[in-house]
């Protein structure tokens, strides 16, 4: 067969911009190779609808045990009791957590979209916003920190049967405890949606959901440095208090009810070729290193922050305690829309993104979200970060000038071939 240069030749094109560019989108890393190869491979031929021993196709056994190998490394990640590796995105999991607890209609409480939250919190827009009630907590407007007085407040009036939390664009720790005592309060579940800093939480450098939250979602290709995909844990089962059953009608355990969620409720054929990538990527995890990574990651963003306040930058709660901040640049009059493009052009990626209480459109937005996982695993420390903030203000305080910004193109592309980025590639 003839190779398909046009697209190989687009994907050797996509591994230069990653190698040359500094990247700062908070939810991107760089996995390892063998993470790669593992997806890669012949396992994406096989199809395996069910679950392992339970499958709907012949000639599983093998999948069956990259599927048990995944399902207990996670485990022990996390310390969970149950697992499902199979949603293909973060997004999929929390699809399947509202179909295993809920029915539609009923009320869900999540942090509002335009304060950090997620799409999949409640959001109009998205499924879980047109199907269920959403209602929603935010930020404090002095603080920037979740107004749990406001959660707890709305969690009393509204009486929701899910609390969500969890963001996407929230640099401060979850007070779990605090949301569960108020969710026993009025019969809700707790969900934690940790897909951003699940690698921080599985290293023991946050604080650990797993006991207050009934159940926990995350996405693999964030700070877990894993492929794209989607995982459910539990640390307890339990019944559904809500009487959702089993198709059949049967009570059936939450671990039961979610696995039904994933397969048949809402996915067909499980990735296995994907599952094995996680499989390896949480061997890594367990394996050593990971702990110093996910360490080196809260030393980066916090260096990384005091560098931006340091330049007059206005940090959403001052700093951070994980691996991202939110930026608000009105005070350098400058959109987050144009900071995102014009750092584009020098090679610097990151997202402009709505910062809480914002006065401009989401297509605009007047903020930009700045992450570290990603050049922490390129091999960057906290004097790095200096040179980084540098990089982005010096473009950002010349975002007419195309000269300066080609300067700070080459510098960026020069200082990158410092932190090579997969060798073995050529
Ligand atoms: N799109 C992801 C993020 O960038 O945070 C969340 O799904």
């Amino acid at each position: 067969m003839q190779k398909d240069n046009q697209v190989f030749d687009l994907i050797r094109k996509e591994l230069d911009r990653q190698r040359h560019g500094i990247e700062l989108i908070a939810s991107e890393n760089f996995t390892s190779l063998q993470v790669m190869q593992a997806m890669g491979t012949v396992a994406t031929n096989k199809y395996a609808e069910g679950y392992p021993g339970k499958r709907y196709y012949g000639g599983c056994e093998v999948v069956d045990e990259i599927e048990t190998l995944a399902i207990e490394r996670l485990k022990k990640v996390f310390n969970a009791s149950w697992a499902n590796v199979q949603p293909h995105s973060g997004a999929q999991a929390n699809v399947a957590v509202f179909l295993a607890c809920l029915k539609p209609g009923d009320k869900i409480l999540g942090l509002d979209l335009s304060m950090g939250g997620h799409l999949t919190h409640g959001s109009p827009a998205n499924f879980s916003g047109k199907n269920y009630e959403a209602h929603f907590y935010g930020v404090s407007r002095e603080t920037g920190l979740v107004d749990y007085e406001h959660l707890e407040a709305t969690a009393r009036t509204i009486k929701p049967k899910l609390i969500i939390c969890g963001a996407s664009a929230y640099s401060r720790d979850w007070d779990y405890k605090r949301i569960r005592a108020v969710a026993d309060e009025v019969g809700a579940l707790v969900m934690a949606d940790i897909a951003h800093p699940a690698g921080l939480i599985a290293t023991g450098l946050l604080n650990d959901p797993f006991d207050h939250c009934h159940i926990v979602t995350s996405t693999t290709h964030k700070t877990l440095r894993g492929p794209r995909g989607g995982i459910i844990m539990l640390r307890h089962d339990f019944e559904n208090p809500f009487g959702i059953k089993d198709p059949k009608g049967n009570t059936r355990m939450m671990s039961a009810l979610l696995d039904l969620a994933v397969f048949p409720g809402m996915q067909g054929g499980p990735l296995e070729h994907v599952i094995a990538a996680k499989a390896v990527a949480f061997g890594e995890i367990l394996g050593e290193g990971f702990q110093a990574y996910g360490k080196q990651i809260i030393a980066n963003a916090q260096a990384m922050a005091k560098a931006f306040v340091s330049r007059g930058y206005n940090l959403i709660s001052n700093g951070t305690d994980n691996h991202l901040m939110l930026i608000d640049l009105r005070n350098k009059n400058l959109t987050g829309k144009k900071a995102q493009e014009t750092l584009d052009k020098a090679h610097i990626t990151l997202n402009k993104n709505a910062v809480p209480f914002d006065d401009k459109s989401p297509f605009v937005t007047s903020g930009i979200r700045v992450g570290v996982p990603a050049i922490t695993t390129r091999g960057m420390n906290e004097a790095h970060m200096e040179i980084v903030a540098g990089l982005i203000d010096k473009t950002l305080m010349n975002a007419d000038d195309e000269k300066v910004i080609a300067e700070v193109k080459a510098e960026v592309n020069s200082f990158m071939e410092q932190f090579p980025l997969y060798p073995e590639l050529g």
